[in-house]
C-alpha cells in the first residue's frame, strides 16, 4: 500500500469512528428510545389549568437530560478550543526513535490539539493574561501520544506536589471567589514571594508571551525533558518544540482588556475562522536532543521543569510539520470531552524522572475519572485511538463495548488464550537503573532559581522589558498587602536590580538593596525574544478600511488587491451596515457596523481618500478607532483626504516630528493624493513587522 493510501487509512479510520457516533437532527422528533414526540411545548397535565402529570415521561426525561448536561470543568485548562489536523515527519527519525509515526518522512497521523487558557473558568474571556495550553492528540497506529504542553517553555514549580498549591494560589480567591481568570490578586502574589522557585515562570508571565495575538501564532512546548528510545533500547534526552509558520506575536495588555469585553471569544473564533477560510494553522515540530552522556553538562538540571536549554546551546532540530484542518462538529463531544494524559506515549517516546512529570503521570488520569464519569472515557469517540484496542478490562459507567466470549482474563484456555502477550510492537519501559534511599528532599542541582530568569529578561528587546515591566507593576499594583507587594519585589531584586527598583517605584514599596546571591550574569538567548520572529508574512491578517459616503475606491483598490493578495483579510467598515456610495457613484457593501466591531479586534487600519474624512472626522467612534490603533502599535495607512483625518488625532510625536501631517513613520504610511505600488509595499511591510513597537504612544489617549 502507497504511503498516500495508509495516511489516508490512519485518517479515514479516525473518521470512520466520529462518524459512527455523529448525529444530523433530521428527521421527526422522537424520546431516547426512539418514541416519537407530538408535541415538545406543553407538559401533560390535568385540564388546561391543573397540575402535571408524572407520567409525562417525555417531559421528565427532556428535564432529566438538562439537568445532567453539564460535567465537571477542568480544574485548570478549563478554557479551550481545539481542531483536527494531521502531523507529518519530514524525515525517518528513527536513529533516536523507535515511534512509529516518526519512521516514514510525509507520512500523515491524524491529530487533536487543544488550546487553553489556565486559570479561568469554562466561560471566561481568551484573552486574560495567562499561560496557554498546547495540548496534542496523535492517534499513531501504535496508540495514542498525547504532548500536553504549554505556550511557555518552563513552568511554576519544580515538584507535582506543589501543584494544588500554586493553582489554589492563581485562582480566584476561596472567600469570594473574586477575580476570574486573573494573576493580579494577592494570592497568586503571596505564593510567588514565598516560593523563589515560581521566579523564571513568572517572568515568562509578565511577558508578552501570556498576551498571545492568536493560538496560530504562538509556540509550543513538552516541558519537561523527555526521553526517545531506538530499537535497540537506546535512549536520548529530548525537548519538544512547536514553532508557528507565521511567527509568535502577541497584544498589548490594554488591548487584551478591551477585548475581554468586545470579543470574550478572540482567539477561539479567530481560530476557528481561520480553519473555515481554509487558513490552515500550521507548526513545526522540533527537537532539542541530549546525548544520554550529556545528562550532567549543564549548568542546570534536565530534569528541572523551571528550565529551558538555550536554543544557542543545543538548536532545535526540525522534525515533521503539524497542519490543523478541520473544526470539531460537537463542542461538547470533542473538545470538552478530549481526554490528555501525560502517560499516554507510544513505543520510542519514554519518561525521565523529572518530578514535575512524574506528578503529571499520575493526575491526568485520575482527573479524567471524576470529570468524565469513570474508566471508559477512552471509549468517546475524540479518545478512540485508530490502534487495535483488546483487554480484559470489564464494565464501568458507560461502557460502550458489547464483548463476546466468556474469558476476561489472562492466562485462560477458555478464550482461545486472548487476547495473547505480544512480542514484537510493544512498549517496552526504558531500563534505567536507580538506586537511592527513600527521602523527601529537592536535589541540591534544583537549587538556582534565578539565573536563566535572568537570563530571559536579558533577552528581550527594549519594548518587551518595558511591557514586562508594566505587567509587574499591573499585577503587583493590584495586590492589597504591602507585605506581599514587598516580598515579590524582594523576591524580583535576586533577578535584576534594576528591575525591582523600577516595579517597587511603580507600586509604592521602598526599592529593595541589592540582594544577596542574587544572579549576575549578561547572557543571552536571542531566541527567547519575539523580535526574532517571522514577521514576513501578512496572511490572515485582518484590515479594517473606514469607509463612508464618497470614499475614493480608484486609490484604494491597489491596496485591498495587495492585502488581499497576499492573504489578508480586508473588512470596510462603516458607520452603519448596508451599503456607501463611493466618489465614482457605485454602490459599495460595508463588511459591518463600526459600533459592532472595534480596532482592537484588527491588526491594522486604512483610512481611504474621497469627501469619506470629513464624514469620518465628525464621528467620534472612527476618530477613536484610529487611535486606538494607533496607540496599540498596529499598522495605520492613510489615503489622500484620509491623511487630513490623521492629523486631526492626538498623536502629538508624528505632528511635532512633521509639521500638520504625519509621514511615512513608526508605522504609519500615508499617501497624498494618490498612491503608487510602493504605499502598497511600504504599508504591507509595517503590517508583517506586526506592530510599530518602536512607536512612542504614552501621551495618545486610550
Ligand atoms: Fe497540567 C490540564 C499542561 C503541570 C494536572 N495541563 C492541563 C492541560 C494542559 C496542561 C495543556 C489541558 C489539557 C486539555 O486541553 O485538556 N500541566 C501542563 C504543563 C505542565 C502541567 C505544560 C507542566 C509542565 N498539570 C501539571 C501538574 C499537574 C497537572 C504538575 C498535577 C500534578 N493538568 C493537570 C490536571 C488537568 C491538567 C488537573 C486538568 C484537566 C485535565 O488535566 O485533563 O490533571
Amino acid at each position: 500500500m502507497s504511503d498516500e493510501h495508509s495516511d489516508a487509512r490512519d485518517r479515514d479510520a479516525k473518521d470512520r469512528d466520529l462518524d459512527a457516533a455523529r448525529t444530523a437532527s433530521t428527521g421527526p422528533l422522537t424520546t431516547d428510545t426512539g418514541v416519537r414526540v407530538e408535541d415538545t411545548d406543553n407538559s401533560l397535565r390535568v385540564g388546561e389549568r391543573g397540575p402535571t402529570l408524572m407520567e409525562d415521561f417525555h417531559f421528565r426525561e427532556k428535564i432529566t437530560h438538562f439537568d445532567h448536561e453539564r460535567i465537571p470543568e477542568r480544574v485548570v485548562h478549563a478554557r479551550g478550543a481545539g481542531a483536527y489536523g494531521y502531523f507529518e515527519p519530514y524525515d525517518s527519525w528513527s536513529r533516536y526513535t523507535r515511534a512509529d509515526f516518526l519512521a516514514e518522512p510525509g507520512r500523515r497521523t491524524p491529530v487533536f490539539v487543544r488550546f487553553s487558557t489556565v486559570a479561568g473558568s469554562r466561560g471566561s474571556a481568551d484573552t486574560v493574561r495567562d499561560v496557554r495550553g498546547f495540548a496534542t492528540k496523535f492517534y499513531t497506529r501504535e496508540g495514542n501520544f498525547d504532548l500536553v504542553g504549554n505556550n511557555m517553555p518552563v513552568f511554576f514549580i519544580q515538584d507535582g506536589i506543589k501543584f494544588p498549591d500554586f493553582v489554589h494560589a492563581v485562582k480566584p480567591e476561596p472567600h469570594n471567589e473574586i477575580p476570574q481568570a486573573q494573576s493580579a490578586h494577592d494570592t497568586l502574589w503571596d505564593f510567588v514571594g514565598l516560593q523563589p522557585e515560581t521566579s523564571h515562570m513568572i517572568m515568562w508571565l509578565m511577558s508578552d508571551r501570556a498576551l498571545p495575538r492568536s493560538y496560530r501564532m504562538m509556540q509550543g512546548f513538552g516541558v519537561h525533558t523527555f526521553r526517545l528510545v531506538d530499537a535497540e533500547g537506546r535512549g536520548t534526552f529530548v525537548k519538544f518544540h512547536w514553532k508557528p509558520k507565521l511567527g509568535t506575536h502577541s497584544l498589548v495588555w490594554d488591548e487584551c482588556q478591551k477585548i475581554q469585553g468586545k470579543d470574550p471569544d478572540f482567539n477561539r473564533r479567530d481560530l476557528w475562522d481561520a480553519i473555515e477560510a481554509g487558513a490552515f494553522p500550521e507548526w513545526e515540530l522540533g527537537f532539542q536532543l541530549v546525548p544520554e552522556e550529556d545528562e550532567h553538562r549543564f549548568d542546570f538540571d534536565l530534569l528541572d521543569a523551571t528550565k529551558i536549554i538555550p536554543e544557542e546551546e543545543v538548536p532545535v532540530t526540525p522534525v515533521g510539520r503539524m497542519v490543523l484542518d478541520r473544526n470539531p462538529d460537537d463542542f461538547f463531544a470533542e473538545t470538552e470531552q478530549i481526554a490528555f494524559h501525560t502517560a499516554n506515549v507510544v513505543p520510542g517516546i519514554d519518561f525521565t524522572n523529572d518530578p514535575l512529570l512524574q506528578a503529571r503521570n499520575f493526575s491526568y488520569l485520575d482527573t479524567q475519572l471524576i470529570r468524565l464519569g469513570g474508566p471508559n472515557f477512552q471509549q468517546i469517540p475524540v479518545n478512540r485511538p485508530v490502534a487495535e484496542v483488546s483487554h480484559n478490562q470489564r464494565d464501568g459507567y458507560g461502557q460502550h463495548r458489547v464483548h463476546r466470549g466468556r474469558t476476561s482474563y489472562h492466562p485462560n484456555s477458555l478464550g482461545g488464550g486472548c487476547p495473547a502477550l505480544a512480542d514484537a510492537d510493544v512498549y517496552r519501559h526504558y531500563q534505567e537503573r536507580v538506586d537511592g534511599h527513600k527521602i523527601r528532599r529537592r536535589s541540591p542541582s534544583f537549587a538556582d532559581h534565578y539565573s536563566q530568569a535572568r537570563l530571559f529578561y536579558n533577552s528581550l528587546a527594549d519594548w518587551e522589558k518595558e511591557h514586562l515591566r508594566a505587567a509587574f507593576r499591573f499585577e503587583l499594583g493590584k495586590c492589597t498587602d504591602m507585605g506581599v507587594r514587598e516580598r515579590a519585589v524582594a523576591n524580583f531584586a535576586h533577578v535584576d536590580h534594576e528591575l525591582a527598583v523600577h516595579i517597587a517605584e511603580g507600586i509604592g514599596v521602598a526599592p529593595p538593596a541589592p540582594a544577596d546571591g542574587a544572579a549576575d550574569h549578561d547572557r543571552s538567548s536571542p531566541a527567547l525574544s519575539q523580535a526574532t520572529t517571522v514577521l514576513d508574512t501578512v496572511a490572515t491578517r485582518q484590515v479594517a478600511v473606514l469607509v463612508s459616503d464618497g470614499v475614493d475606491l480608484d486609490g484604494l483598490r491597489p491596496l485591498v488587491d495587495a492585502l488581499v493578495g497576499q492573504g489578508a483579510l480586508v473588512e470596510l467598515l462603516a458607520a452603519t451596515d448596508g451599503t456607501v456610495r463611493a466618489a465614482d457613484g457605485s454602490e459599495v457593501r460595508v463588511d459591518r457596523a463600526v459600533g459592532t466591531v472595534a480596532s482592537v479586534v484588527y491588526d491594522a487600519v486604512v483610512v481611504p481618500g474621497g469627501t469619506a474624512p470629513a464624514a469620518l472626522a465628525a464621528d467620534g467612534t472612527a476618530l477613536h478607532f484610529v487611535t486606538e490603533a494607533f496607540k496599540h502599535h498596529k499598522a495605520v495607512a492613510a489615503l489622500g483626504e484620509g491623511v487630513d483625518l490623521l492629523a486631526r488625532l492626538p498623536l502629538p510625536e508624528l505632528r511635532t516630528a512633521t509639521g500638520a501631517v504625519p509621514v511615512d513613520d513608526q508605522g504609519v504610511v500615508t499617501a497624498r493624493p494618490g498612491a503608487g505600488p510602493e504605499f502598497a509595499d511600504a504599508f504591507i511591510a509595517r503590517l508583517a513587522a506586526h506592530r510599530a513597537w518602536d512607536r512612542t504612544t504614552a501621551s495618545v489617549p486610550a
